[in-house]
Formats: C-alpha cells, structure tokens, sequence
C-alpha cells in the first residue's frame, strides 16, 4: 500500500489535475489509441479519432473514475467495486491494457506537470495507478 509520503503527492496533484481533467483524459486515450492500437478493440462502437467527442467524454469519464480513487485512496476497492465489476464481467478488457493505459496517463501528467513530476512523484503515480489497475481486474481470477 501506499505510504504517507505517496498520498500526500497524490492527492496534492490531484487538485491540479482535476481543474483541467478532461483534457488529460482525452490526451491519455489519444496516446493510448496511437501507441497501443490493440486497444482500439475494446471501443469497436467508438470514434476514435484524435479530439472525437466520444473519445473526450470517455476520457473524462476515467479521469473522473481515477478521481474517486483518490478521494477514497485508501479504500480503492471499495470505491471502484463497480468498475470492477464491469470491466471483468462485461467488458472483458485483457489486464495489459491497463498497463498501457497507466503508462500513458504517467506521459501525460509528466507532459501537463514537468515541475511536479519528480521521480518522486512518477513512482507514486506508478505505484497508486498499478493499484487502481489491480482493482479494476482483480476479478477476473
Ligand atoms: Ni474503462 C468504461 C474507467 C481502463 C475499456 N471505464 C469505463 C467507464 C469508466 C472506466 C468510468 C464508464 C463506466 C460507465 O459508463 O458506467 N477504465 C476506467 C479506468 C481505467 C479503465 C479508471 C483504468 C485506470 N477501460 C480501461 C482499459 C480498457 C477499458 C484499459 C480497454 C483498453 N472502459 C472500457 C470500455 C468501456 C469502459 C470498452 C465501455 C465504453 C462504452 O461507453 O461503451
């Protein structure tokens, strides 16, 4: 689990990231559609291109989701039991995506935030998406 330490970065970057979340959550699929066009799969019903409006209102549907995980940082699986649920039962997402996708989200808050993207802060972020991306697929076993 997290430390003090790793919270305190996580939250406090939150209160920046969540003013311009939509467009965090927009760049973090646009990178992921690009670079990971396997992803693309999942989203057959989509418009993926670059700036679509399905694309900017999902984008900010995951940035959201993130955000109750950090509100509730300490009981994520709580929060996202739901999603859970989803995301195994449903959508049957294969777990690397979610790799992918934590992946290009750290590019993107490294991109909007250079002075408070510290390593420091990139392994926070590592350890606190890795966490929310085990909750999300935890049940599939
Ligand atoms: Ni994900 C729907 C959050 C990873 C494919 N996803 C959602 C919704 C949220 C969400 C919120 C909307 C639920 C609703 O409408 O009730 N997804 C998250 C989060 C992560 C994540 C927080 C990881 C941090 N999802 C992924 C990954 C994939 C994925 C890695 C596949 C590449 N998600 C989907 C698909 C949907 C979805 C597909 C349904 C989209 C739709 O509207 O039809």
């Amino acid at each position: 689990s997290l430390t003090r330490a790793e919270r305190t970065i996580i939250v406090s970057m939150w209160s920046k990231i969540s003013t311009q979340a939509d467009a965090i959550g927009t760049e973090t699929l646009e990178r992921l559609f690009s670079c990971y066009p396997q992803a693309k799969t999942y989203f057959p019903h989509f418009d993926l291109h670059s700036g679509s409006a399905q694309l900017r209102a999902h984008g900010s549907k995951v940035v959201a989701a993130v955000g109750d995980a950090v509100k509730s940082i300490d009981n994520v699986a709580i929060a996202l039991s739901k999603l859970s649920e989803l995301h195994a039962y449903v959508l049957r997402v294969d777990p690397v995506n979610f790799k992918f996708l934590s992946h290009c989200l750290l590019v993107t808050l490294a991109s909007h935030f250079p002075a408070d993207f510290t390593a420091d802060a990139h392994a926070a972020w590592d350890k606190f998406l890795s966490i929310v991306s085990g909750v999300l697929t935890e049940k599939y076993r």
